[in-house]
């Protein structure tokens, strides 16, 4: 008998762990991923469902995830944790096996608008914005995507002009994470020099926010619409290091990154639902769990839940090591969305009727994850990065 069999036979089988995953992270990473679960479990999860339901994500939580240390936990300096990227991907995990709404809001201050004003700011605007935000003080949002610019934000409308040393803004974005809550805005325009990003505080004047309403997916998160009516900028509002669209999707990768992993979080959460329910829910006398064809469909939750993890902790791994591409981002997207969506729906059907009210997680993350397959690129978008990486064709246009 090989050594691998027989210490496979000493240890038995975990169902929320069943490749023994755990054991391949590092104390500090258990510690870390550990405190976020915590932290959920007390300050999420028994609030989310009554947020969901009312359309809310309050403000308060903020200064508690700053207390953590979680926004722009993977950036250094400014008040920033300098955490590796698999830290800060199991800090995903966990916020979004409570709910996609609150990684969104980690996701889009971390990785979207502390990322943006760290990767591409000067020294003045990193002082100002990065502290405040790391500790959860000032709120961001990034505004790339407008009402017909959204997979191709090439073509977006909103432009900057110089006028003497002061810039003028203008356009309207759409589907803005955080929008109406954020003190500055990270709003992307083309201007004669290229693609540059611009920050513009709250209050500006000709800058208003609207929220947009009647959404049946992510209802924990606000998402607003951003109205930039000839907004005057000073010269010093502008982000100086980059002008090409390059500079908004290496923003597009950090956050992605962070869904990669989120999204095998949002597969936990409803795979734990589904297993729990089908061994106390009893039909025709017997746990439903009982029955093989409700076993194939936990096996397959199983299967892609670890499946998920292990390629988020991969690609982890490469990001640590400083190997990972953007196109390894898109392959680590499309496939957790994709399996996280899988276990959602057919976790929803384990739970019957209960399935559809919000007493239980799932149709919660179900609905979530329709827009966390659509928003940091479709699933469309990245086939056709994975596809392109792979012939060497862009099918894109
Ligand atoms: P393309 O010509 O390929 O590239 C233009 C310039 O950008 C560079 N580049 C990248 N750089 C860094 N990371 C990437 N992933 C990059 N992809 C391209 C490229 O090298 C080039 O640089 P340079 O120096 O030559 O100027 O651009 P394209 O117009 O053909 O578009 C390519 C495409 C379709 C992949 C891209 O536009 C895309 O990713 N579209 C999807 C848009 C998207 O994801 N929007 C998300 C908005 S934010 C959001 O949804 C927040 S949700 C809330 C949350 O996160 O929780
Ligand atoms: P479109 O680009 O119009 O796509 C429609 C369909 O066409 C999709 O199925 C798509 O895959 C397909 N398609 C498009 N182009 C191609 C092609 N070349 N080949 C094949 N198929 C194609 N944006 C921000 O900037 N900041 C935010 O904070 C933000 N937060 C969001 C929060 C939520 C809840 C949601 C839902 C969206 C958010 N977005 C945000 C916007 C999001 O990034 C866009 O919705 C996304 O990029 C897709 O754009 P679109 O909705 O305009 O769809």
């Amino acid at each position: 008998m090989s050594e691998a069999t027989a210490d496979s036979r000493q240890s038995s089988i975990r169902p929320l762990d069943y490749l023994a995953i755990d054991e391949v992270l590092s104390d500090e990473e258990r510690d870390i991923r550990d405190t976020v679960r915590s932290f959920v479990a007390k300050e999420v999860l028994p609030d989310v469902a009554e947020w969901f339901e009312q359309g809310i994500l309050p403000r308060e939580l903020a200064p508690e995830i700053g207390k953590l240390g979680l926004f722009g936990m993977h950036l250094t300096g400014y008040g920033c944790a300098g955490a590796s990227a698999v830290a800060y991907g199991l800090t995903c995990l966990e916020l979004e096996a409570g709910d996609s709404g609150v990684r969104s809001l980690v996701s889009v201050q971390g990785s979207l608008a502390m990322y943006a004003i760290w990767r591409w700011g000067s020294e003045e605007q990193k002082q100002e914005w990065l502290p405040r935000m790391a500790a959860g003080e000032a709120i961001g949002c990034f505004g790339l995507t407008e009402p017909d610019a959204g997979s191709d934000p090439g073509s977006m409308r909103t432009k900057a002009r110089r006028d003497g040393d002061d810039w003028i803004l203008h356009g309207q974005k759409m589907w803005i994470t955080n929008g109406s809550i954020a003190d500055v805005a990270v709003v992307w325009a083309h201007t004669d020099e290229g693609v540059r990003g611009f920050l513009v505080p709250k209050g500006t004047k000709g800058f208003t926010t609207q929220d947009i309403h009647q959404k049946m997916s992510l209802r924990a998160s606000i998402t607003s619409e951003l109205l930039l009516d000839d907004v005057r900028l000073p010269a010093d509002a502008v982000l100086p290091e980059v002008s090409s669209l390059k500079g908004p999707l290496s923003c597009l990768n950090e956050a992605r990154y962070g869904i990669v992993w989120g999204a095998a979080g949002a597969a936990r959460a409803c795979y734990e639902a589904a297993l729990d329910y089908g061994k106390e829910r009893i039909q025709f006398d017997r746990p439903i769990a009982s029955f093989q064809i409700q076993q194939q469909k936990l096996a397959d939750m199983a299967l892609r839940v670890n499946r998920s993890t292990l390629l988020s902790l991969h690609l982890g791994r490469m990001k640590d090591a400083g190997t990972l591409r953007n196109e390894h981002v898109s392959m680590g997207k499309l496939n957790n969305v994709n399996d996280a969506l899988d276990v959602a729906r057919n976790a929803r059907q384990v739970l019957g009727a209960n399935g559809v009210t919000l007493e239980y997680p799932v149709i919660r993350h179900m609905n979530n994850l329709e827009s966390v397959v659509t928003y940091e690129g479709t699933a469309d978008v990245h086939a056709l990065v994975v596809g392109g990486a792979v012939t060497g064709i862009q099918a894109f246009r």
